[in-house]
């Protein structure tokens, strides 16, 4: 597939995708957000087992939602392109793939709101995270009044909304928003190998777990722990399962076959 927004670099089980507007700090216009989804839509479908998502150039990872055009906006073309936006970023969340966001720099309003539906993220030292919409007189639209408080916490996520204040990344890992910080030229070598790592595991058994995750975190504990006892039981359905086990008792690296 050939995108204008997008750069896509395929690997042996994994691939790099690079949010490609660097003259506009990567920020989401139309454009990028519609080749987010049809990259989506057929990464899904891919044998490729783990997504590695960042930005191009050293300054950002994604400057927010393009503001230059959101000003004609109607508030119901607002709510279309809200809705959009947050059915792309829910597909992203729901591949039955690993996506690790790498944050390479700035990730303010739709881009931090891009970054939380990535199932974990690492970040450079020089990664900033904000939700800025309140300093132009928006609220964010793409899931981050939601997402963020389930990351976070409750009063952590208000701080951010409703102050527009930035945050480094230290105190990003700090508040559970990203698992490390790297030095910024360590950032992709690290992003590869958590990527390799996860095509290692069992690809059946971690598009369960994250399923599991996933849709557990909405339920009471009850309906949540019967949900992964369920997912539990298929594990034992693949040949997968199988391999890992038997790779362990005979002392061998196991080979998943996805099955
Ligand atoms: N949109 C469009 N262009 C942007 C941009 C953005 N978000 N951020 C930066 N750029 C452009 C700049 O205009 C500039 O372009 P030229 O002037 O060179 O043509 C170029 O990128 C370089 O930016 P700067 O010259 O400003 O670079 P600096 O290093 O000086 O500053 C910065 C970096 C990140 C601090 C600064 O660019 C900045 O403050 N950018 C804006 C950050 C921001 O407020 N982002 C928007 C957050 S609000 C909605 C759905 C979602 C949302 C809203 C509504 N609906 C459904 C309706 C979400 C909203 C947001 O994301």
């Amino acid at each position: 597939m050939n995108f204008s927004t997008l750069l896509v670099e395929e690997f042996d089980g994994y691939s790099v995708l690079t949010l490609n507007r660097p003259n506009a700090l990567n920020a989401l216009n139309q454009k990028l957000l519609s080749e987010l989804k049809d990259f989506i839509l057929s990464f899904k479908d891919s044998k490729q087992r783990a997504l590695i998502i960042t930005g191009s150039g050293e300054k950002a990872f994604v400057a927010g939602a393009d503001i230059k055009e959101m000003q004609e906006l109607t508030p119901d073309q607002a709510h279309e392109m809200s809705l959009n936006g947050q059915e792309t970023f829910q597909m992203l969340q729901d591949l039955p793939q690993v996506v690790i966001g790498a944050v390479n720099g700035v990730a303010l309003g739709g881009g931090f709101e891009l970054a939380l539906a990535c199932d974990f993220l690492i970040a450079s030292e020089k990664a900033k995270f904000g939700l800025p919409e309140v300093s132009l007189g928006l609220i964010p639209g793409y899931g981050g009044t939601q997402r963020l408080s389930r990351v976070i916490g409750l009063k952590n996520a208000t701080y951010l909304a409703l102050t527009g204040d930035m945050i480094k990344a230290d105190k990003a890992y700090n508040l559970g928003l990203v698992t490390e910080v790297c030095e910024p030229s360590g950032l992709n070598d690290r992003a590869v190998e958590l990527a390799k790592l996860v095509c290692s595991r069992g690809p059946v058994a971690v598009g369960l777990a994250k399923q599991a995750i996933y849709e557990g975190y909405s339920k009471a504990l009850p309906e949540a722990l019967a949900l992964e006892a369920d997912i539990f039981r298929r594990t034992f359905a693949t040949k997968d399962h199988q391999e890992g086990i038997t790779a362990f008792i005979e002392k061998r690296a196991p080979n998943f076959k996805g099955e």
